[in-house]
């Protein structure tokens, strides 16, 4: 079999073209995908992979339903973009609207970078101000201004932000760690009426899995009114993934603009911003703040994504949290019995793993769990035919195609790789 990877090295800086798609803190090479199969992937060579990651959640409903296939292809058989107004595009902007009560108006764009982008155009523009607060650990994608201790690829890599990024691009980008309401606090009060958002990943899943604190999403609600900042909700993973309305409907906090993508768009390239009328007017061409995008509310996409979204009923949230469930609880099991100090959070349908003796709240214990530990587990794991990510500082995620006994098997899997731990 030709040597895909050294081709890619050749023509594609590192082989991939998304910088934790490398295998680089895992270590080894990554395989290439032919084709997904529901739960799993099929790989050039042959191998089928039950896989956790989904397109780092991308994938609800499992690779190539026919739902979603079948919606691709007859807006295909019509064209792959206009670059006009669409119904589809109504219908799910509609359809957002009618699911997240704090959003009455959505913009479409192509990435959850450029959804993130926009939110902090629009919060600026739309409050006069310039600051930003984020939380040490949360990724909102590669925008300059949030390229600052930034978890998911730029954690996994180690790296404290980006070669590029100027100091001048940050210098309105305020970190403080993750649940830490004290933090929260010093940071307005040290910039009282400066901010503009405060942006944060409701479930914190690019640091590994981390959820909120009780109370501290509320904390945050109730300060960003406070200080007449924009409360910026990074759904991108959470949207239309923890339940129906995401983390606004699990925690019955309403953000000011909600950024959501991997699930809206059915695993094609989409993402949305939405928020109240008032908010959303800004954006041009009614307010003066510019985004534009010659892809934004791709037809295939639209189709994708309304075809998951009309799939998706309460029912298999109840059923993608059980799964959840059952995988934490035995993938604890497993490594307590082979004396592994670890830990299996779960968030609502999302399943996390640490390799430390005590849960973790934030970005600096995220970083304190043995990489090396889970790099070892990983691989077990994968010799053993279950694609976890290829990095400690991500998240599972469980589909609906995952059968009772897919996640038996893991856990099965999961005992032999952490005697395989435990011995190294
Ligand atoms: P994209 O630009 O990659 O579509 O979305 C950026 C983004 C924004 N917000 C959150 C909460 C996100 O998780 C992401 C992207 N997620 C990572 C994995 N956790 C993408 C994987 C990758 O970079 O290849």
């Amino acid at each position: 079999m030709d040597d895909l990877f050294a081709r890619a090295r050749r023509r594609i800086p590192g082989g991939v073209n998304s910088p934790v798609r490398a295998f680089g803190s895992v270590g080894g090479e990554p395989f290439f995908t032919a084709r997904g199969e529901g739960a799993h992937l099929v790989t050039e060579d042959g191998r089928r992979l039950l896989d956790y990651v989904q397109s780092w959640g991308a994938s609800i409903l499992g690779h190539a339903h026919p739902v979603v296939v079948e919606a691709v292809q007859r807006a295909a058989a019509d064209g792959t973009s206009f670059g006009t107004p669409t119904r589809r595009e109504v219908e799910l902007a509609e359809t957002v609207a009618d699911r997240i009560p704090s959003v009455e108006k959505v913009r479409l764009v192509s990435s959850g970078t450029e959804a993130a982008m926009t939110a902090v155009r629009l919060a600026r523009g739309a409050t006069g101000r310039a600051k930003l607060l984020k939380f040490a650990g949360c990724y909102h994608g590669h925008l300059d201004a949030l390229l600052v201790a930034a978890g998911s690829g730029v954690a996994t890599l180690g790296l404290p932000g980006s070669a590029g990024v100027t100091p001048g691009a940050v210098a309105d980008t305020v970190v403080v760690p993750f649940n830490d309401r004290k933090a929260v606090d010093a940071a307005l009060d040290r910039h009282p009426g400066e901010f503009a958002a405060l942006l944060v990943e409701p479930v914190a899943a690019n640091m590994g899995l981390v959820p909120p604190a009780p109370g501290f999403l509320e904390f945050l609600r109730e300060r960003a009114t406070a200080h007449g900042a924009l409360l910026v909700f990074d759904e991108v993973i959470t949207g239309f993934r923890i339940g129906p309305a995401g983390a606004q409907g699990r925690f019955a906090v309403a953000a000011d603009v909600s950024i959501y993508g991997k699930v809206l768009g059915g695993g094609l390239p989409l993402a949305a911003l939405g928020g109240p009328a008032a908010v959303m007017d800004e954006l041009a061409p009614l307010g003066p703040v510019y985004q534009a995008g010659t892809l934004s509310g791709n037809p295939l996409a639209t189709a994708a994504g309304l075809a998951v979204l009309g799939a998706l009923t309460d029912d298999h949230y109840a059923e993608l949290e059980r799964r959840a469930t059952t995988l934490t609880t035995g993938l604890a099991a497993a490594l307590a019995d082979a004396g592994i100090a670890a830990q299996a959070p779960r968030a609502f349908t999302l399943a996390g793993l640490f390799f430390r003796p005590d849960p973790v709240t934030d970005y600096a214990e995220a970083q304190a769990a043995d990489a090396a530990a889970y790099a070892r587990f990983f691989h077990g794991m994968l010799d053993r035919g279950v694609y976890l990510a290829p990095s400690a500082f991500e998240t599972m995620f469980p589909s609906l195609a995952h059968t009772d006994d897919d996640i038996a098997r893991t856990i099965e899997c999961a005992a032999e790789a952490a005697r395989d731990v435990a011995r190294a």
